[in-house]
């Protein structure tokens, strides 16, 4: 099956859909442009398949792609695996109750204007479940074992990595980027189980997130668990964990008392990842301290998918239990990563957000899963 990779992005190169390593990398932002909407680049990260013009996707024979992965996947389609499932869930993650509430979602003062962070809102959201962590190898590992799943970046057959996290032999190989952001490369044969590239894997990182999930991927897992994924809303709320109107989870201080609260990134991005908070790339879940309502890493690590389409408008009238708009070609994720600094991914806030269409998977974006039951 012919496939072509095409890269697409909003700055810079306008007129090329490719664009070569080196012709556009000297027009990397420069750091003096913090926070804009380029960001992390993170947003920038969107396949686009079988020639990049807008044609339709290639699918590999099994178009799981086109089914609902939400019903695919679901425990009823897997009767067969059920006793086997018995023991996968002895895995799966501890859930915290998220008692609902009417809290103040977004804010008047953002960062990243652009994103939409803004107007801050009242917003009423049921009781819920939430994994007390991200979605971890380990765990997406009991699901593909019992499924069979085969993830999208699988299917496409690469992924986005950090340049930063790269072996050399793999990074020589590579001769595309992403214009708005030149430390993101599509690496072959990148996936869950190869983070790096094909000469890396997860062996010694079994409880860290699972990374390269797509949208569907992520749906497809917590569908499988029984769970979902959170709406914005929801996650939004979890995140602040209780408290009014804060920057981050526990306060408004990123480093109270000296302390890292979050895996972000140290030093000057994207050159320099001083690891002063004790990793340059993802941790294991739950090495920080969990937030009021006992979740960790809700900041920080790995980004998370939530169930919303994105959107930049949101009305000021009070929303009970929203779920986004009906449709769109982005889904929201939050949360930032690993990989986000003040200079260049102001991100690691409950009120900010990012996007990416639901068929993206890169190196620093995974999930955690809700219910309304506990699991
Ligand atoms: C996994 O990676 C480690 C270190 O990068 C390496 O030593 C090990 O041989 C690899 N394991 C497999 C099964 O490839
Ligand atoms: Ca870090
Ligand atoms: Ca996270």
């Amino acid at each position: 099956m012919a496939r072509y990779f095409a890269l697409v992005f909003f700055l810079g190169c306008a007129s090329e859909v490719v664009c070569l390593q080196g012709a556009c990398g000297a027009e990397q932002e420069q750091p003096s442009a913090p926070e804009g909407a380029a960001g992390c680049g993170c947003d920038k990260l969107k396949r686009a398949v079988g020639g990049g013009h807008g044609s339709v996707v290639e699918l590999g024979e099994d178009k799981t792609l086109s089914a609902d992965p939400a019903v695919k996947y679901s425990t009823e389609a897997n009767e067969r695996t059920s006793e086997a499932q018995g023991d996968e869930k002895k895995i799966q993650s501890q859930m915290v109750w998220i008692s609902g509430g009417e809290f103040l979602m977004g804010t008047d003062d953002p960062a990243i204007p652009a994103d939409g962070e803004g107007p801050q809102r009242w917003v009423h959201v049921d009781s819920f479940y939430m994994d007390i962590q991200e979605v971890t190898n380990q765990q997406f590992q009991s699901f593909i074992s019992v499924t069979g799943y085969v993830t999208e970046a699988e299917k496409f057959g690469d992924s986005f990595v950090f340049e930063g996290i790269l072996s050399e032999p793999v990074k020589s190989q590579i001769t595309q980027a992403v214009a708005a952001a030149p430390w993101w490369l599509p690496v072959k044969g990148a996936n869950w189980r190869h983070p790096e590239g094909p000469d890396s894997n997860i062996t010694a990182r079994l409880d860290h997130p699972v990374l390269h999930v797509s949208w569907a991927d992520a749906v497809a897992y917590c569908s499988w668990a029984n769970k979902r994924l959170p709406t914005e809303a929801e996650w939004e709320y979890a995140c602040r964990g209780g408290l009014k109107d804060r920057l981050y989870p526990w306060g408004n201080k990123l480093n109270p008392k000296g302390q890292h609260y979050a895996n972000l990134w140290q030093g000057d991005f994207p050159t320099h990842n001083s690891g002063e908070d004790g990793y340059v790339k993802t941790s294991p879940v739950m090495s920080f301290p969990a937030n009021g309502f006992g979740l960790y890493d809700i900041v920080g690590n790995a980004w998370e998918w939530t169930s919303d389409w994105w959107t930049v408008h949101h009305t000021t009238d009070q929303q009970y239990n929203p779920v986004g708009p009906p449709s769109g070609t982005d889904k929201v994720k939050k949360g930032g990563s690993y990989m986000c600094h003040k200079s260049y991914c102001y991100r690691y806030r409950c009120a900010a957000r990012s996007q990416n269409t639901p068929d993206s998977s890169a190196s620093n974006l995974g999930f955690r899963c809700v219910s309304q039951e506990q699991r």
